[in-house]
């Protein structure tokens, strides 16, 4: 799975990383490390713009981008005063990993513990770029990833929050047209969801984010619209952020076992 993950992300480097990219949103996990080496490679080969600065998504993130001696950028420098307001994306293009891709590009993020800061940096990105091996290329969310959806929460009320999402019902979607007025259909397979407390493994006791907040992982099942999970887990208080990203993805680089490579947009 590694070569894998490995040519994936050679690929979408090469793609995307061309010397006219001098913002670039740096991903967290193990595939984004192999971007990082190519970025390096061509920063060497003095194919990356002059000026290259890069936007990392977390503590490993800033760590990788440093040892490659590459510079980092904080978002907040980045951000210019836009006289015309919002926010524009101020960063050409983010590559970074996913755990599972569906087939409209949605994503679930959040395996390494760092989406909230992902999510941030991918809404400041002209461009996501998602890439990962074929364990994360999937029709429906949930069907491959049995993790569940990572949740970022303020420790203070962890429990609270963990008892409403559990009491969330399958959050009954619009039906589809043909489908009629009475096929309501649900948005998640589960009758219920089960919001679990990551434990960390290496540290007793909770994962803490680098942002300081716990994590609930939330199994639903197959998420059949992702967008009204999503919703109605982030409007509870004290959720953070949820690691569905919803149509933020514009294309999707999967390595397959065989070398090849799968690549949606
Ligand atoms: O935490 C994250 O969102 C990471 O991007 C993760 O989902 C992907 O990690 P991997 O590249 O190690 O599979």
């Amino acid at each position: 799975a590694d070569q894998a993950k490995r040519n994936a992300a050679f690929a979408a480097v090469d793609r995307h990383v061309t010397p006219e990219v001098r913002v670039l949103g740096v991903g967290t996990g193990s595939t984004v490390v192999f971007a990082v080496e190519r970025l390096a490679e061509l920063k060497q080969q003095g194919r990356t713009h002059p000026d290259l600065v890069c936007v990392p998504t977390s503590f490993q993130s800033t760590q990788l981008i440093a040892d490659a001696g590459l510079r980092t950028a904080d978002l907040n420098d980045l951000l210019p005063l836009d006289p015309t307001g919002g926010c524009p994306a101020s960063i050409d293009v983010t590559i970074d990993g996913a755990d599972e891709v569906d087939s409209e590009l949605n994503v679930i993020k959040g395996g390494g513990a760092a989406h909230l800061r992902e999510k941030v940096v991918a809404a400041a990105s002209k461009k996501l770029v998602i890439i990962g091996d074929h364990r994360k290329d999937a029709t429906t969310l949930g069907e491959k990833w049995d993790q569940g959806v990572p949740v970022e929460v303020t420790p203070i009320a962890w429990r609270s929050i963990k008892s409403q999402i559990e009491r969330l019902t399958p959050l009954s979607r619009a039906p589809a047209a043909a489908a009629g007025p009475a096929a309501a259909a649900a948005a998640f397979e589960f009758a219920s969801p089960v919001a679990v407390l990551r434990q960390a493994v290496r540290k007793a006791g909770p994962v803490v984010t680098d942002n300081g907040n716990f994590v609930l992982d939330v199994r639903v099942g197959k998420i059949f619209d992702p967008a009204a999970v999503e919703q109605a887990i982030k409007m509870i208080p004290g959720v953070i952020e949820v690691g569905i990203f919803c149509r933020m993805a514009s294309e999707a680089w999967f390595g397959n076992d065989d070398g090849s490579i799968a690549w949606r947009i």
